[in-house]
């Protein structure tokens, strides 16, 4: 069986972008493959996290994992910072890699932006993703498609020390959806939908009741233009929309559009909040069901156990090829 694996951070409600984006895949995935998920709390702290909300928000993401669907029977599940291989597999990809190809990484330049002095932690970012990755001999990472240029490094980084030290990593291929592979803002469509974003009103978080979801996808950003017509260049809002509407319904873009033929956005946007409401009411339920549960913590020791098991023995092997230890 392939081997996947892919991570979350725990930076706030998981949104409908996540969702969509990448841990959809993750539940499909789990049938036919190996598949190890993780919960990158390590990642979250390249910006400042206040601890407390940190912690919530690693349980947070944890319990949304099986509210999806995740099943801990057939997916390893467990927090990044219990597994010390990342960290140590990060340093000697770092000293693999270049700061040239660091500082073209477009994630790094958008949140570095507004910050006189970016944290180191930002800018090397991509290589413990790296390292998350390779650690497990990973096959698929299904992600969403702003995570490609990272995807990439990793796969550069694994050739570059294949190369150099003879095979010691498996090569592995990003996995983009078509529909949800970026999700954008509600109410800027130009920008991707983000955790971190000032408006609550830009996003759709997977907690989000009934009231707040109809208020932001009624208030979303379209154009004057007023008909269902999928367009990214000239009608970037309503564009996003109907990828939401497709990716939650099952229907094709093209189905939609001729389902709401001459009829006008508001009537789109209810029944968008129907199909999205239908779509997380019941990952919500499931989630309240096991957040404030014993079973979810002993869910995380026992992932930790399992993914540090096959960690070490990568290790082992990346050390003696490098000629670490004795
Ligand atoms: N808007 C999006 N559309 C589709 N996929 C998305 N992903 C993120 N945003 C979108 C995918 O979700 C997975 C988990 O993302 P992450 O938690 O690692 O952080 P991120 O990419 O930095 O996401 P956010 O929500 O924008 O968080 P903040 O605001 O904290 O930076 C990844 O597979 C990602 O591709």
């Amino acid at each position: 069986m392939k081997r996947v694996f892919s991570g979350v951070q725990p930076t706030g409600n998981i949104h409908i972008g996540n969702y969509l984006g990448a841990l959809k895949q993750f539940v499909e995935l789990q049938q036919d493959h190996d598949c190890v998920y993780c919960i990158v709390d390590l990642h979250s702290i390249t910006m400042p996290q206040d601890p407390k909300v940190l912690r919530e928000n690693i349980m947070d993401v944890a319990a949304l994992y099986l509210a999806i669907g995740l099943d801990p029977k057939k997916s390893i599940i467990f927090v990044q910072s219990m597994v010390p291989g990342h960290t140590e597999l990060a340093w000697i990809l770092m000293c693999n890699s270049y700061t040239g190809e660091l500082s073209r990484m477009t994630q790094f330049k958008q949140k570095s932006r507004d910050s006189e002095s970016a944290p180191t932690g930002l800018f090397t970012y991509p290589i413990l993703m790296a390292a998350d990755i390779l650690l497990y001999d990973t096959d698929v990472v299904p992600v969403g498609n702003d995570q490609k240029q990272h995807i990439e490094i990793t796969r550069d980084l694994a050739e570059r020390v294949n190369n150099k030290y003879g095979k010691t990593f498996v090569v592995p291929d990003g996995r983009f959806l078509k529909e949800g592979a970026r999700i954008m803002s509600l109410d800027d469509p130009t920008a991707k939908m983000s955790k971190s974003a000032e408006n609550i009103h830009s996003r759709i978080s997977l907690l989000d009741d009934t009231n707040k979801i109809k208020k932001s996808i009624m208030r979303s950003t379209t154009d004057s233009e007023g008909t269902i017509h999928y367009d990214m260049g000239s009608k970037p809002g309503i564009s996003n929309l109907l990828n939401i509407y497709s990716a939650f319904s099952g229907l094709g873009v093209v189905e939609i559009e001729k389902k709401y033929e001459g009829r006008g956005y508001g009537d789109f946007k209810k029944d968008l909040v129907d199909v999205t409401v239908e779509a997380i009411l019941p990952i919500q339920q499931r989630y309240h069901e096991i957040r404030k549960s014993q079973e979810l913590i002993d869910i995380l020791k026992d992932g930790a156990e399992k993914a540090n098991t096959i960690s070490e023995k990568t290790l082992t092997r990346v050390k003696e090829k490098f000629g670490l230890g004795l």
